[in-house]
């Protein structure tokens, strides 16, 4: 049966996209195939490894180390891409992200198991006198890897490409950072590739509205995905949220009480690190704000959701 994700997979090919009923993988022989899957079955995602028969049917999906998703409208978990090293989040002094754009990117990593990496493009650019830019410091506490870069007006991405060499990596962040500036960057041929993308899907021009995996030959890969303007989480319980801030969450067992909401209970070792310095008072803040933003998400109950 096609789409099943089950370990009896013999890989043959890697997944670049896929969308509607209809994907495109690439084979161990470089060769770019399309196939189809049912829609009942499990979608295959960007970065899965999976069966194709000689005639590229879906036979199968091998187990995902990860996923790297979003909340969709409605507040449930949409995945984007799978089996990720890291997720590069970039960012930009223009278009300036929102205050928690940041935060909910690190948290979607963390809690995924993905290692985060934030990308400060557009350097040429001078950073806003406002959070994130003036709040770095929280990343270097938390042991996020900064790098900055610029695709103009000359290209300077050497720290990038050195945290890039060897993985599979997703590039996530809002629409108009520098993305694709990126991803033409870093891969010389990207013309030909969306090109020979292009000419297998059917789709006249190649458009960013699924994500993309693009091979980088002897170096991973990098996964582009579509613009978002706003990231949004989805509904999530309290524990879940609680792997995206591990910096808030290294205090939260030495509470005097065990519910502790860590907001005005005497005794709260939280607000003691945040006072102390221990925890950035930015970091304890957006915890706060994505905390109650699950209460409007409907979040907090149950068990495990995604
Ligand atoms: N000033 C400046 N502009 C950049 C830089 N990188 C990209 N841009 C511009 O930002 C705009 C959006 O870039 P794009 O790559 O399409 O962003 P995406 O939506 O994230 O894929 C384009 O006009 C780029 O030319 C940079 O380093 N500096
Ligand atoms: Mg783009
Ligand atoms: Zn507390």
């Amino acid at each position: 049966m096609g789409g099943r994700v089950t370990a009896s997979v013999d890989v043959n090919a890697l997944v670049v996209e896929a969308y509607a009923n209809r994907g495109v993988a690439v084979r161990q022989d470089g060769r770019l195939a399309p196939f189809h899957f049912p829609r009942k079955l499990v979608r295959p995602l960007p970065g899965d490894h999976i069966e194709l028969s000689s005639d590229d049917r879906l036979l199968g999906i091998a187990p995902r180390r990860n996923e790297f998703g979003r909340g969709d409208p409605k507040g449930r978990f949409r995945p984007v891409a799978a089996n990720l090293d890291q997720a590069v989040i970039v960012i930009a002094a223009e278009p300036a992200p929102s205050p928690d754009l940041l935060h909910r990117y690190l948290a979607a990593a963390l809690i995924a198991g993905i290692r985060p990496i934030v990308v400060i493009n557009k350097d040429d650019l001078p950073l806003p006198d406002q959070p994130p830019f003036n709040e770095l410091d929280a990343l270097d506490a938390l042991g996020v890897v900064t790098v900055r870069t610029r695709c103009k007006p000359i290209i300077e991405i050497d720290r990038l490409e050195t945290q890039l060499a060897g993985k599979t990596s997703l590039l996530a962040g809002q629409s108009g950072v520098g993305k694709t500036s990126l991803l033409n960057a870093l891969i010389p041929d990207l013309d030909a590739q969306t090109g020979a993308l292009s000419a297998v899907t059917g789709k006249g021009r190649h458009t960013t509205t699924s994500a993309t995996l693009h091979p980088r030959p002897g170096q991973g890969a990098v996964i582009d995905s579509p613009g978002v303007w706003e990231y949004g989480l989805w509904a999530m319980p309290i524990e879940q949220l609680m792997l995206g801030f591990p910096d808030v969450q290294a205090h939260a067992n030495d509470c005097r009480f065990r519910n502790c909401s860590h907001d005005h209970e005497p005794g709260c070792a939280v607000r003691a690190a945040v006072d102390s310095g221990k925890i950035h008072p930015g970091r304890y803040q957006a915890w706060r704000r994505l905390l109650a933003e699950q209460k409007r998400l409907g979040g907090l109950r149950g068990t495990l959701q995604r």
